[in-house]
């Protein structure tokens, strides 16, 4: 029996560590994995495995609901598990849930006396992005706060780090709340080569906890989702839907892993 999985860029952290726990997952409970990476057309990487006689699909590709659906019956009978979607779409998923560790995350930062919070998001054409922005948007909301500067990347360390110095003129924010640990590496290079201490005159929160970032310099505080929870659970419940047994959604949540680049 063979699974697939369309996914992502594989450069970036995030889908290259999910990918590794579908795969061990697999692999353990005796499947064989194939792993097709997205060139940009989401449906053109479902056909590729489709084309390779796969029993069932797991897709990490940023989708929005339409699109989501479309490709859900592209699949026909075979099913099919995304893991990166409008939340309100018509299909099986697996993921985050943003709300917990935003407020999470908000609630340290106010609690550490800061209240010019910036919000560096993820590219808006991303589901998950928007989700993550508008959980922030909501948890500063809930002390009266609105995010005083919002830059935007599209997931790279490159892209962290140019939107830090497009920001470096002008005063800095007293915490900036970033949508994942890459870009949080390159706003770190754009204030480390300004001078800026972490986290003595700006404090960042990361999102993702990937591998690295318990070794970031300083070791970076990020809001956690537990990627090989993530990939353990898609296959085990895409497994249950190939095997007709009734399965509760998981509900995977986010959790605030505080270590060394927030502070008063
Ligand atoms: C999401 C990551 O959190 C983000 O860092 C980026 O890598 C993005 O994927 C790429 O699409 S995780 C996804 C399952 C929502």
């Amino acid at each position: 029996r063979t699974l697939g999985l369309a996914t992502s860029d594989l450069a970036l952290m995030a889908p290259a560590q999910i990918a590794s726990a579908i795969q061990q997952r697999a692999t353990a409970l005796g499947y064989h994995l194939v792993i097709a990476m997205t060139a940009g057309n989401a449906q053109d990487t479902v056909n590729e495995l489709l084309a390779q006689r796969v029993d069932a699909l797991l897709i990490n590709l940023p989708l929005d609901a339409a699109e989501a659906e479309q490709i859900q019956q592209q699949c026909g009978t075979k099913p099919a598990l995304f893991l990166d979607v409008e939340r309100h779409a018509g299909v099986a998923q697996c993921q985050f849930l943003s709300e917990s560790g935003a407020r999470q995350a908000v609630d340290h930062l106010v609690a550490l006396g800061h209240r010019q919070i910036g919000v560096l998001n993820g590219p808006t054409s991303s589901a998950s992005a928007r989700s993550r922005f508008l959980a922030w948007q909501q948890a500063l909301a809930a002390h009266q706060l609105e995010a005083c500067c919002v830059l935007e990347g599209d997931w790279s360390a490159a892209s962290g780090y140019q939107a830090l110095l497009s920001l470096l003129p002008h005063t800095l924010p007293q915490a900036l709340l970033v949508a994942n640990d890459q870009m949080a590496l390159g706003a770190m290079r754009a204030l480390h080569q300004h001078g800026v201490r972490i986290p003595g005159e700006i404090s960042l929160i990361g999102y993702d906890d990937t591998a690295e970032s318990a070794w970031y310099q300083p070791p970076l505080t990020t809001v956690r989702q537990d990627l090989q929870q993530l990939g353990a659970e898609s296959v085990d419940h895409l497994l249950a839907r190939l095997n007709d047994v009734s399965a509760e959604m998981p509900s995977l949540e986010t959790q605030l892993v505080i270590r060394e680049t927030t502070a008063a």
